[in-house]
Parts: C-alpha cells; sequence; structure tokens
C-alpha cells in the first residue's frame, strides 16, 4: 500500500513545494520591484540591507552616488497632464505621476560631484504638484534617520525650490524631518534628519518645486545616526 502512495505522496510534497516557493517569491517582489524597477543589482542589496536591520552608521540608501545603471523611467501617469521620460538611477523611483508637469530623467556625466554621473532632473511647464525623486527605506519605526544630498542647479542665485523630506511611504502627514534647500549653479550638501515613528517603509524624497529649472543630483547618503 505504501508503495503504491508513494509517487503520490512525492508529487504532492513538490505541489507544496511550489506553493511555498510562489508565496515566497510573491512576497519579496514588491517592495524589490518599488525600489529597483528592473535593476537586479538594487534588488539584491535591497534585500540585504534588510537582512540587516539596525547598526549605528549603516548606509540604507542604494546607489546614492548615481553609479550603477540608469533605466527608462517606468511609473503610473494619473493623467495626460503629466510627460515624465529619461532615465532614473538604480534603487531610486520617481513619484511625480499625479502631478501636471512636464519632467524628464538623465544620467548626467558632465559635471558630477565625483564619480563618473549624477543624477539629472529637467522640469518644465508645471502647473500643478512636485517633482520628486524617491527611494525607500526598509528600517524599523524608531530608527533615526540622517539624510545628506549634493545638488545643484542652473540657476545663478539660490532658490528655494528643492524640498528635502523623510516621511512615511503611504502618509503624507507623517513626516520625519523637511529641508528647504536652497542650491546654486555650484554643488552644496544639504541634510535633513528626523525619527522614523511608523511600521511602514519610511522614504526620502527630493522634491523640486520650481515650474522651470533644471537640478542635478549626487551623493545622497541616509544613515543610522543614535
Ligand atoms: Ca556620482
Amino acid at each position: 500500500m505504501k508503495l503504491i502512495l508513494k509517487p503520490g505522496g512525492l508529487v504532492l510534497l513538490a505541489v507544496v513545494l511550489l506553493g511555498l516557493t510562489a508565496i515566497v517569491v510573491s512576497r519579496f517582489q514588491p517592495s524589490g520591484a518599488a525600489l529597483a524597477k528592473g535593476s537586479a543589482g538594487s534588488t539584491v542589496a535591497s534585500k540585504n540591507s534588510t537582512a540587516t536591520p539596525t547598526g549605528m552608521g549603516r548606509e540604507v540608501l542604494v546607489n546614492g552616488g548615481f553609479e550603477s545603471e540608469f533605466a527608462p523611467y517606468v511609473g503610473v501617469k494619473a493623467s495626460d497632464a503629466v510627460d515624465i521620460s529619461g532615465n532614473i538611477g538604480a534603487g531610486w523611483k520617481d513619484n511625480s505621476g499625479w502631478a501636471s508637469l512636464d519632467l524628464r530623467y538623465d544620467k548626467d556625466t558632465q559635471n558630477p560631484h565625483s564619480g563618473q554621473s549624477s543624477q539629472k532632473m529637467t522640469v518644465s511647464r508645471k502647473r500643478s504638484g512636485h517633482a520628486q525623486l524617491t527611494q525607500l527605506l526598509e528600517v524599523p519605526a524608531g530608527t533615526k534617520l540622517s539624510a545628506t544630498v549634493w545638488i545643484r542647479t542652473n540657476t545663478t542665485t539660490g532658490n528655494q525650490d528643492i524640498d528635502l523630506w523623510l516621511r512615511d511611504k503611504d502618509d503624507v502627514a507623517k513626516v520625519y524631518g523637511r529641508q528647504i534647500a536652497t542650491a546654486t549653479t555650484q554643488w552644496q550638501p544639504f541634510t535633513v534628519s528626523g525619527t522614523v515613528t511608523e511600521k511602514t517603509p519610511a522614504v526620502f524624497m527630493v522634491l523640486v518645486t520650481s515650474p522651470d529649472i533644471t537640478v542635478w543630483i549626487d551623493d545622497a547618503s541616509v544613515k543610522i545616526v543614535p
């Protein structure tokens, strides 16, 4: 009797294993896909950072230097009023699909702050909303974060059209930190810090609020601090 059932048992075991594998894959995919948008390297880095949840001084951003591959913009556009195109650094994601503006992302190699490249954002014809470059931060509630990012613009005088945010991914009212960056044509570092209070992922956001501006971003960093 046992000999007759054995092949059936093996088939059942295989089905169960396949089912478990499907569940594990489906659970990991959303955060990985949201972070990487087609970059396998960033997905792996994201999982690695999740595997070590604590550690003072640990870098939680992926590809802050914009030296990894750039990938074509892929996102949901809420209406025809938004036109987003170009290439975004691996690990980063646009969140401007709900706005009414023209926005182009480019890999820039002319004048990076360090390395070989920086992220260029060109905003034009903005009528509502903001251009938003974001990256999810997989850290537990209670984590204090300190963010730094180097920014320059095409404007000759300092402007206040760039907003740095640390906030909850879903709840726009849960703002952990905010700093307005007065950027110029020269590379300058800007910082923002805050403590994560929610269990949902946090997000680091560079908001470009000007209706007509070009911004370059490089050497971003978000670290866990005491
Ligand atoms: Ca760089």
